[in-house]
């Protein structure tokens, strides 16, 4: 399997679809599929034709984390540096998904164990097929939360449902996640793609420069002041006032018609 192929990708629409694809393992992270996703978020970043991103997983599974198939203590050798992977690896496509100005949809198809629930947990819009679970299932491995998670289960749920999650590994389903609002909603399996594609599309016929402006706004308030906040607003909002697609947005209500974005 080459490294394009560990990432299914089309573009239509404005909507680049993103499938892992490794599904015999549960689409878990080798280091093609690492390389593979950070290829397509630079490219979401670069290229204009790109409105919304849609990740999902191949098969019965989301994404089981990293492979541990490559981290085989018995074929011998020093113990591998994870701090160094994870560098390597995670973190810089975790940092472009939360940089992202445009709407980053994940449609979470079944099991996502591991660093693979952390990187739904990273993007901004979380539907889940019902029967789909989330599990940190770092602490059965001796592993600490990776990818974000540590960061997101602290500051969504709070310490006490963060540790518990993670100091058990006990799977949290779909249904609850969306409960405690980890994730945006649980959806009946056969409608996940269809709602998800629906919402992907919708978002990508937006006001994309506005839109990626309340992502890094929202994104500001877990460490702005009130203050601060509210300077970061009236500094976004003269920069979302001045666009074309706000002039198409006014003019459009005005007219009593649907709006015509273009994303600029
Ligand atoms: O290493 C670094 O760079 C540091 C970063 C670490 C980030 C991490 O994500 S660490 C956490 C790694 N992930 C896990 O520990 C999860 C391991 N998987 C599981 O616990 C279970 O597979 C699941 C609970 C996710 C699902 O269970 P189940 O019963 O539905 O499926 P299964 O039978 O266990 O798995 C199906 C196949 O996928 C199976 O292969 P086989 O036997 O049919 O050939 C299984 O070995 C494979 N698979 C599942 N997870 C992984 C995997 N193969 C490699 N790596 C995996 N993580």
């Amino acid at each position: 399997m080459t490294a394009s192929d560990t990432v299914l990708a089309t573009l239509d629409a404005g909507v680049l679809k993103l499938t892992l694809n490794r599904p015999e393992k549960l689409n878990s992270f080798n280091e093609d599929m690492h390389m593979a996703l950070r290829a397509q978020v630079v490219r979401a970043h670069e290229d204009t034709a790109v409105r919304a991103v849609l990740l999902t997983g191949a098969g019965r599974g989301f994404s089981a984390g990293q492979d541990l198939g490559d981290r085989d203590p018995r074929k011998g050798g020093p113990a591998p540096d994870l701090g160094h992977t994870l560098e390597t690896f995670y973190n810089p496509t975790l940092r472009l998904i939360r940089q992202l100005e445009k709407p980053v949809i994940c449609a979470v198809n079944g099991v996502a164990a591991g660093a693979g629930a952390n990187i739904a947990f990273a993007c901004d819009i979380v539907l889940a097929a019902k029967s789909a679970k989330f599990i940190q299932a770092f602490a059965k491995i001796g592993l600490v939360p990776d990818a974000g998670g540590s960061w997101s289960l602290a500051r969504i749920l709070g310490e006490p449902r963060a540790k518990a999650l993670a100091l058990t590994a006990e799977p949290l389903p779909a249904e609850k996640a969306a409960d405690w609002g980890l994730i945006w909603k649980a959806v009946e399996d056969a409608d996940l793609m269809p709602q998800a594609e629906a919402l992907a599309l919708s978002l990508a016929a937006g006001p994309t420069l506005g839109l990626g402006l309340t992502k890094r706004l929202i994104q500001a308030a877990a460490t702005n002041t009130l203050d601060e906040q509210l300077d970061m607003e009236r500094d976004l909002q003269q920069q979302a006032g001045r666009s074309a697609d706000y002039a198409e947005g006014v003019t459009a209500f005005l007219e009593k018609r649907k709006a015509e974005f273009k994303g600029k």
